[in-house]
């Protein structure tokens, strides 16, 4: 039997769905294409991804898999002792819970951040006031998870070890890094971001990122 497939870019959201993958212990390929050379628009990868976005997890079935939260559910269940989602019916649905809210965090403040002309519908003077709020808003919700963080003690659903929201969570202050969010005044956020960073399925995803160039 093959193995599922993992379509990603690197140091993309893409890596996200990579690091839990490698935290899952599954037996997954992974295939790097290239955002910025325009491969998620190619027919072939629109094929599988008609959304033309990464990540996709190609299953042996020919199901394919989109949008990070399902990826990661999926890779929850089944590998369900890799704790990236919290064990419990209730555990579980705010493992979920989170997934979600990093996913719309990144997508209504991250993203209009990163790429603020396409929100702005190309007018650039737009462009800049969307961008400017959309780095607020971005800072805004890294408070609120620091909040959720503490309470939870280190993590987000009050685990020891992180889940896989963590990593989406930890995704997002690298992101913030990128957009140069000051989050120096979070520090339970930048903890749990070492602590991440040095899980050791997240730490090969790294490596092999970088070594992918
Ligand atoms: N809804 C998607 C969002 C992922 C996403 O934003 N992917 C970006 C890369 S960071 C992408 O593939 N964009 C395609 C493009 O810009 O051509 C998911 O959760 O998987």
């Amino acid at each position: 039997m093959s193995n599922p497939v993992l379509w990603t870019s690197t140091n993309t959201s893409g890596s996200i769905a990579h690091q839990a993958a490698m935290v899952s212990g599954l037996s997954i390929d992974l295939r790097f294409i290239s955002l910025r050379g325009g491969d998620t628009k190619k027919p072939d990868y629109l094929a599988i991804n008609p959304k033309g976005e990464v990540p996709a997890l190609q299953l042996p079935d020919g199901t394919v898999i989109t949008e990070i939260p399902a990826v990661i559910f999926w890779l929850a269940e089944a590998a369900p002792e890799s704790g990236l989602l919290p064990s419990g019916p209730s555990g579980r649905a705010k493992g979920m819970e989170w997934l979600a809210w990093c996913h719309w965090t990144m997508g209504r403040h991250f993203n209009p951040a990163f790429g603020p002309l396409r929100f702005a519908g190309g007018h650039e003077g737009a462009a800049e006031a969307v961008r400017a709020a959309a780095l607020l808003r971005a800072k805004d919700a890294l408070a609120f998870a620091e909040a959720a963080v503490k309470q939870g003690g280190g993590t987000l659903c009050g685990t020891e070890q992180p889940t896989g929201a963590d990593i989406f969570l930890a995704a997002l202050t690298t992101f913030a890094g990128f957009l140069r969010i000051d989050i120096a005044d979070l520090p339970a956020l930048l903890a749990l971001a070492e602590q991440v960073a040095a899980m050791p399925g997240v730490a090969a995803a790294k490596a092999r990122e970088a070594a992918q160039g």
